[in-house]
């Protein structure tokens, strides 16, 4: 049977960061994914980096491309009653996010890790999880009709939502908070050049919109939409009309651009959260431990920060046989997750459309952003959340 130190599970931005950030520190990871290489270098999600994302990235070594390739904004825009209201998030909060997409992060660390000869085993199949509370767990799969198996000391689960990891805890060891949204977010990529430097989050009658970018020749856009809508039934017309109105308010002096739209599809809209992220020697971290809407563009983000934390653990483990960082592991994350929450369930609640809002919640929300946006204090807050709350790797 094979053996490493730390086996991972998922090759999305938390287990390939934490793999990383093991190697590092000479901890010996093999990260086991289920989909091929090409399929997850390019799945397209999320764009926006907070300001410690990019810097983790940066001073691990693999911050290289971002930096010749993102695009640095200092401040956002919110649309609403008909006009534009600028967030300064550089002189409120003193930082700047980052827009470079996810897939091309993934890129970036898949790269390094075969460069420095880290082993990652796509297409993976029947990934399974055995005996994660002994002090040897096992992970078994099964590739090119073979089984595998893997003798570990710790397993991480940064399978994502839908992964195995979490559904191998025993029933009743996690208590599982959630929210489904009644709307969802029809994203759009357009080969179309960003005619805005700002992204642009738009409260409208027709429900939210979204204006964001990819690079210098991509545009990325999203729509509300509701959750069972059909992606095929929308043409590029209609799909453009409905962005053109959304986005385009009042006296407006610019114009969104069009071009071919090379991806569409209708992603639902979630928070979950499940206590502890831990089990035995199974520790979760990312979207297999909590998922956020996505109007606070805090998903990766939150996987990064947990990974982190996670890596640190595992060092003062396996360097010193200290176990306080992993038992403290899911305290730690679990604090910042929850304003997290707190943080993206506001952004989403304040800027979409309810589908059975009174006239009477419609003005509070109104109400609300106009305080956001005319008092400075109100502006910092939104500020100092969207670029990223302090995080303390203990
Ligand atoms: P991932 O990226 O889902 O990676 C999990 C990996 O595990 C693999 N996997 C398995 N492997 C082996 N065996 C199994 N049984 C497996 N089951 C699954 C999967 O193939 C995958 O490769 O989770 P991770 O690493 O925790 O990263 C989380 C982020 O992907 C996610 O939070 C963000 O994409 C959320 N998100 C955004 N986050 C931001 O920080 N900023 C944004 O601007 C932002 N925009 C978004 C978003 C998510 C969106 N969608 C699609 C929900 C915009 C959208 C529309
Ligand atoms: C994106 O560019 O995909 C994006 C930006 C901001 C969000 C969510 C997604 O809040």
């Amino acid at each position: 049977m094979k053996r490493t130190q730390v086996g991972i599970v998922g090759a999305g931005p938390a287990g390939l960061l934490l793999s990383h950030l093991l190697a590092r520190e000479g901890i010996a990871s093999v990260v086991l994914e289920d989909r091929s290489r090409s399929y997850v270098e390019g799945r397209i999600r999320a764009g926006v980096l907070e300001h410690q994302t990019a810097e983790i990235l940066r001073t691990s070594g693999v911050g290289e491309r971002m930096d010749r390739e993102c695009m640095v904004h200092t401040s956002i825009d919110l649309a609403f009653g008909g006009a534009y209201h600028r967030i300064e998030l550089e002189r409120l909060s003193g930082r700047t996010i980052t827009v470079y997409g996810q897939h091309e992060v993934v890129k970036d660390l898949i790269a390094r890790r075969l460069e420095d000869g880290g082993e990652i085993v796509f297409e993976a199949g029947d990934v399974a999880l055995r005996d994660l509370e002994s002090g040897q767990p096992r992970i078994e799969w099964t590739k090119d009709g073979a089984r595998q198996e893997l003798a570990c000391d710790l397993v991480a689960g940064c399978d994502g939502y839908y992964g195995v990891s979490r559904a191998s805890i025993p029933d009743g060891a996690l208590t599982v908070y959630d929210r489904a949204w009644p709307y969802a977010w029809f994203g759009v990529l357009a080969e179309a050049a960003p005619t805005r430097d700002d992204l642009v989050y738009s409260r409208h009658e027709n429900g939210f919109s979204l204006y964001s970018m990819r690079s210098p020749t991509i545009t990325r856009l999203y729509l509300q939409c509701a959750p069972d809508e059909d992606a095929e039934a929308w043409s590029d017309e209609a799909i453009w009309d409905e962005l053109h109105r959304r986005l385009e308010v009042g006296d407006c002096d610019w114009r969104i651009n069009e071009g071919p739209i090379l991806q569409k599809n209708v992603a639902p809209m979630r928070s979950f959260v499940c206590e502890p992220m831990r089990h035995g020697h199974l520790f979760l971290a990312g979207d297999a431990a909590h998922i956020v809407p996505p109007t606070g563009a805090k998903g990766m983000n939150l996987a990064v920060a947990d990974v982190q934390v996670l890596a640190a653990g595992m060092l003062r483990f396996f360097r010193d046989g200290d176990e306080g960082g992993l038992e403290r592991y899911s305290d730690v994350c679990l604090d910042r997750v929850w304003k997290v929450q707190r943080f993206s369930a506001w952004m989403t609640g304040m800027l979409h459309r309810h589908p059975d809002a009174e006239p009477f919640d419609e003005r509070l929300q109104l109400a609300e952003l106009y305080n956001v946006v005319g008092s400075r204090a109100a502006s910092t807050v939104l500020a100092e959340n969207y670029v990223g709350l302090p995080l303390e790797v203990p």
